[in-house]
């Protein structure tokens, strides 16, 4: 099966990374893609760039700074609001698949708030139901290509070393339980696409050149970067929506899909917006 979305060469595309069970945060977006699709033209995208899913269960009185606004762990829901949009939406709401669905699929154990995320979660459904929503996991995507935009999305840094995107289907997810972490991003494009944190500006443009010769910007997330973006360097443009940041310091990226992008810089420049734009940044310049 192909694990790349190629998006038209029209419309606009709104993309946004890691929740991690944010209800609020997917409202948001989900509330601006609702709003584009009220505007004639051709229709909008609204891409979700992985780890929907396990969220902190901590309470208020301890909740530690470094994870940003307060919220609450609400990825049933989450996945249930998500996967309701996609069929109203058919062709229009994408997902990649991030380290933390992988756990559901084969991927190692995560223990990032509960000594195994994925029992944790599969433990809130009755007995059978999340079977459904593995199956709607293990189809998710490891690239989506913006050809006439010149950008390719994935969910960690694009570290794998491919030599065409033919290279990223019928990979087996499963298998990777006993592999260590630290690992990951060196066992291949599929734990490269979803562990790797970031990587050389030579193998990203390999990368981007291997998916698609017009892909000259990187846009992933995975990791958290507090002012809402970074960019290493070229091509690579980390973005940070919600998970670990304050409100006023999440953005998602919004783009023309007909509109070339030249760089990374461009991109952050002309295509960030904040995700709550009457909430007071923090750490965002
Ligand atoms: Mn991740």
């Amino acid at each position: 099966m192909s694990r790349i979305v190629t998006l038209p060469p029209v419309g606009r595309l709104l993309a946004v990374t890691d929740l991690h069970g944010n209800l609020a945060d997917f409202h948001a977006i989900a509330a601006r893609f609702k709003s584009l699709v009220a505007v004639p033209g051709p229709p909008p995208h609204l891409l979700f760039c992985g780890d929907l899913v396990h969220g902190p269960a901590i309470a208020l009185t301890a909740w530690p700074e470094h994870l940003g606004d307060f919220y609450v762990d609400q990825t049933p829901r989450l996945l249930s609001e998500a996967r309701q949009l996609a069929t109203a939406f058919p062709g229009q709401i994408h997902f990649l698949l991030g380290n933390h669905e992988h756990a559901h699929l084969g991927g190692p154990q995560l223990s990032k708030f509960h000594p195994d995320e994925a029992a944790y979660l599969e433990g809130q459904y009755a007995a059978g139901d999340f079977d459904a929503i593995r199956q709607w996991m293990a189809g998710w995507l490891l690239a989506v290509v913006a050809p006439a935009a010149g950008i390719a999305f994935t969910h960690a840094a694009p570290h794998a070393q491919i030599s065409g995107p033919g290279d990223l289907d019928n990979l087996k997810l499963a298998g990777y339980e006993s592999v260590p972490l630290v690992d990951m991003s060196s066992t291949g494009p599929l734990g490269a696409l979803l562990w790797a944190r970031t990587t050389s500006a030579e193998r990203a443009f390999a990368f981007l050149r291997a998916l698609d010769p017009g892909c000259r910007v990187a846009v992933f997330g995975h990791d958290i970067v507090r002012e809402g973006h970074l960019i290493e360097h070229e091509p690579l443009l980390c973005v940070s929506s919600s998970f670990g940041c304050y409100n006023g310091d999440k953005v998602y990226l919004e783009w023309d899909l007909a509109r070339p992008a030249g760089s990374a810089a461009e991109v952050a420049r002309a295509g960030l917006r904040p995700l709550y734009p009457d909430a007071r940044p923090v750490h965002r310049t």
